[in-house]
């Protein structure tokens, strides 16, 4: 039986002042309040939903400024948890007014009777978590008090507005609206003078209307927004074709999508597309007016580098150019300071083109400043403007405002909220927060809420949150609380998974920088709404990990831990492989494996553009070997790196690590000699480690003829590459040259054991498993040789090698070797930096176009190849680091 019902009968909301008793409070009657309403009904819990507006709505109640929209198409923007709701309601536009999505939310407030759950014009004053009764005491301005077990915030995510932040708002003697609280009855914009302070969707929406009604707009911009035309209308025919031919699909393809709206995953890069295909594509997304279109349909790189992003960008530029008559409002109106997509682009109807009207004028806060607002309108530095009206459309307190700025909320010993996140909001899942038990947030910061289609966000976080409420009633539990493990792992992945995108680029509202004063950081989760859906699942299947569940007639459960310590790209791509159900590799035999990889590199995108590919054919220790060279398009002569491919010395051959040598060979400024070494069962130990010396040879003594530098080579390699490229150094070394500067080794085999502590925590599911490396041991090397430097150079002498750069990747077998090798190698005087990879894997660095996280980890090995060949920063490299995504948190270490 709910509890609610055992206790006290709850009073109502006559202003009887006995405590309200219900088993579960929420806060907020919008999208989210309304389906929790739904949601607890149906499970038999007893619930009230408390709401300070005079309707359901949230932010559809507040925001009513005329031209408000929504900006995902409204067919994606509705409920979908009953099919009979979608059949009974048919919007009238591609993207529905404020007026209308209104009447659905009251629509769907009267169809499944949930008002009669809610307390109208009702503030919470305060929230405190009661240790004895284990319950939440919440205090309220109108009414009963109230006492819940659970407390739910479903108060939005923009639904503070952020004070004005500018002098002498109260001197001024017109009339003062905001956006996000616009008044109900019309607004007579008529004859008058208005000016408006912002340039984000509130104002790139709104200014079009006040242009038509009023004498004079005046538009204050500080930051200008990228926007695209609308084209509202009917829903579009195709969209509204794939929906109705398989709503069930749909639905559910846009639940496992990353923005919640069913597209697919954009595959191609921009540099696989001639100019003419990328303009093609643009102009394909700037007329199908859709934001999560043109954010994730253009060219898989857009949204997660800058060079991709660029691209974008300029096209972007060259329609405002095109749609604004005078050329310097046009590139005032023309973003330059952030990448398109990292700030909340807009969807909009006629705003470029109103900065061509004469009653229009833009002001650039850029170049001068407000000074104040006085009692006649507005100043800034260089002029005064005298206004009727002045329309702050300057934004929201955005995801933490909507939970700590609405009441202070006290959790266990009495810690605020607000203390707590004073250094940034910290959450397990953006659903929970530890020290706070039975709390839960809908949409919170750490979830995918505003860079997702928010209703399919709230529908799954909804739908968590009452299944575990359901769930833990059956078990006898009645407090569930977040670990500090699990949130600290939270926030780890969260950095990880801002370094996938662009947005910490950009100073926004996403990371609080809006706000004065406001600790920045990325709020919403950049991963995507499906992976984040399957890791709340995982959440569950795994005993609620990172959950401590307690009650009073049950033993307490604590599974402790963290639910994503892979990075997130690389989670995705080991899900990947996992579904494709693949045989081990060993079972396809020599031949047959050797084709397995020959099909799966088929399948990656070709590298980047380098300045030059050759390929040759060198004298190796027994015949001549191939190689391929890439040269940097910078002018030379470069240093040449000779590269080693991995493979088991089995597998692969000059071409197979061919995304790597070309990322590498831009980074580094170098020349980079992939060579085609012999490989075993044909040629066993040692023909690897002599072709790879031999190659290195011929390499030095023709690095001119290469058009390389001359002087001391440098080598690298992946894997058995890696060992390849460590053996070369020991035996050029003994056998009197060539001389090499520095060797980069990225998760090389280096010794015959078995033993070490990676072999057996990651003995599977990390791809390169322990029996295939068991199997390349067996096929390459007898038992009996195994102890030969040649194969194993931990066993080898280690002093006076060149320099060492050693990558290891904490999901590898091979890690623990690898960091044995750079330990002897420091202890033998060998200068040496290790790279130890956070939540990478055996292949995170060499699968450059799947791996973004890899990227910073590039960027070292590059730097490190420069300072061993004596460059501190060299051309190519200097203009990369410049435009690539700089890590703010750096993932790879
Ligand atoms: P936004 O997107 O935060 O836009 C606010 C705008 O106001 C933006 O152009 C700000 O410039 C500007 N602003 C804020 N404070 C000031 C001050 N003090 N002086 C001058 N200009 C200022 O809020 P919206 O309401 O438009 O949209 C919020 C979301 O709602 C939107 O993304 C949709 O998802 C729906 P800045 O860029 O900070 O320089």
């Amino acid at each position: 039986m709910p509890e609610a019902m055992a206790t006290a009968r709850a009073s109502d909301n006559t202003g009887n002042q006995a405590t309200q008793q219900v088993d579960v409070a929420v806060v907020g009657a919008g999208f989210a309040g309304l389906y929790l309403l739904y949601r607890l009904r149906k499970a038999g819990l007893k619930t009230v939903a408390l709401e300070e507006a005079g309707d359901v709505g949230g932010t559809w109640y507040w925001n009513r400024y005329p031209g408000a929209r929504c900006d995902i198409q409204t067919i994606d923007y509705s409920y979908t948890f009953d099919p009979d709701l979608e059949r009974v309601w048919t919007w009238s536009e591609k993207y529905a007014t404020q007026p209308e999505i209104l009447r659905y939310l009251g629509f769907v407030a009267d169809r499944y009777d949930l008002r009669r759950e809610i307390r109208f014009g009702t503030k919470v004053t305060t929230a405190r978590w009661d240790e004895a009764a284990e319950c939440w005491q919440l205090t309220t301005d109108n009414g009963a008090n109230v006492s819940c077990r659970h407390y739910i915030m479903a108060t939005g995510c923009l639904s503070t507005p952020k004070p004005p932040e500018i002098d002498g708002v109260k001197d001024f003697k017109g009339e003062v609206y905001f956006t996000g609280r616009w008044p109900h009855d019309e607004v007579k914009l008529a004859g008058k003078r208005v000016a408006v302070i912002g340039t984000g969707s509130s104002g790139i929406q709104s200014i079009p209307f006040f242009a038509e009604q009023a004498a004079q707009v005046t538009v204050f911009q500080r930051t200008p927004n990228f926007a695209l035309p609308a084209h509202n209308g009917s829903a579009p025919a195709d969209r509204k074709a794939l929906l109705e031919k398989d709503r069930a699909g749909y639905r559910e393809q846009a639940r496992w999508s990353l923005a919640g709206v069913p597209y697919p995953q954009q595959t191609v890069v921009s540099w696989q597309l001639s100019d003419a295909e990328r303009r093609e594509r643009f102009e394909r997304a700037w007329a199908a007016g859709d934001l999560v279109h043109i954010l994730t349909q253009l060219w898989a790189d857009q949204g997660v580098d800058v060079d991709g992003n660029a691209l974008v960008a300029e096209l972007m530029r060259e329609k405002i150019r095109a749609s604004v008559n005078d050329p310097d409002t046009a590139e005032t109106l023309s973003p330059h300071d952030h990448p398109f997509g990292a700030k909340r682009p807009c969807l909009d109807t006629n705003y470029y083109a109103t900065y061509n009207r004469p009653n229009v004028t833009l002001v650039n806060l850029r170049q001068e400043p407000i000074k104040a607002i006085t009692a006649t309108g507005i100043a800034t530095d260089k002029r005064s403007f005298d206004v009727d009206v002045i329309v702050f459309a300057t934004g929201f307190d955005a995801m933490t405002g909507a939970i700590t700025a609405v009441h202070p909320i006290a959790g266990r010993a009495g810690k605020s909220l607000s203390s707590v996140w004073a250094n940034g909001p910290q959450t397990y899942l953006g659903l929970t927060v530890a020290g706070f038990p039975n709390l839960f947030m809908i949409t919170g910061p750490g979830s995918p809420s505003v860079l997702s289609n928010m209703v399919v966000s709230i529908e799954q976080h909804v739908d968590w949150v009452v299944d575990r409420l359901s769930a833990m009633r059956e078990a006898g539990f009645t407090v569930m609380e977040a670990t500090e493990t699990a949130q600290a792992g939270w926030a780890r992945h969260m950095s990880d998974c801002a370094m996938l995108t662009l947005h910490r680029l950009a100073n926004t509202w996403y990371t609080g920088a809006n706000v004065p004063g406001k600790v920045q950081g990325v709020m919403p989760y950049t991963g995507g709404v499906g992976p984040y859906r399957s890791i709340c699942s995982e959440v569950v299947s795994r005993g609620m990990l990172g959950f401590k569940l307690s009650g009073p007639n049950v033993a307490e459960q604590c599974n402790d831990g963290e639910v994503v310590r892979l990075q997130p790209d690389v989670r995705l791509v080991l899900n990947m492989l996992a579904d494709m159900n693949l045989p081990p590799i060993e079972t396809f035999g020599a031949a047959g494996a050797r084709l397995f990889v020959n099909e799966f590199n088929k399948s990656r995108p070709l590298g980047r553009p380098v300045g030059e590919v050759v390929d040759g054919t060198l004298p190796g220790s027994d015949g001549p070997l191939p190689y391929r060279l890439y040269r940097p398009a910078t002018p030379g002569p470069h240093p040449i790196v000779v590269y080693f491919h991995g493979g088991g010395w089995v597998l692969g051959d000059e071409q197979s690590d061919d995304p790597f040598c070309r990322d590498m060979c831009r980074r580094s400024g170098m020349i980079f000699v992939s060579v085609g070494y012999r490989h075993a069962p044909e040629h066993r130990f040692p023909t690897a480690a002599e072709d790879g010396y031999a190659a290195t040879r011929w390499i030095a003594e023709h690095a001119v003829e290469l058009g390389g530098r001359s002087g001391p080579v440098l080598v690298a390699g992946w894997s058995a590459g890696g060992n390849i490229a460590a053996v070369t150094c020991q035996l050029a070394r003994e056998r009197g040259g060539p001389q090499i500067a520095g060797q980069l080794l990225v998760c090389p085999v280096v010794d015959c054991t078995f033993d070490r502590p990676s072999y057996t925590e990651n003995a599977t599911g990390y791809f390169l498993t322990r029996s295939l490396m068991y199997w390349f041991w067996d096929i390459y090397c007898s038992p009996a040789d195994r102890t030969d430097p040649r194969v194993s150079p931990l066993r080898g002498k280690l002093e006076g090698l060149p320099p060492a750069f050693l990558v290891t990747c904490e999901f590898d077998p091979l890690r623990d070797e690898g960091i044995a090798y750079g330990d002897a190698l420091a202890k033998a005087g060998v200068p040496v930096e290790q790279l130890q990879a956070r939540g990478h894997f055996h292949s995170s660095f060499t699968m450059v176009d799947m791996v973004i996280t890899g990227v910073s980890g590039r960027e070292k090995m590059a730097d490190a190849l420069r300072r061993f060949a004596g460059q501190a920063g060299a051309s190519e490299n200097a203009r990369h680091a410049r435009t690539a995504p700089r890590p703010e948190v750096d993932a790879a270490e």
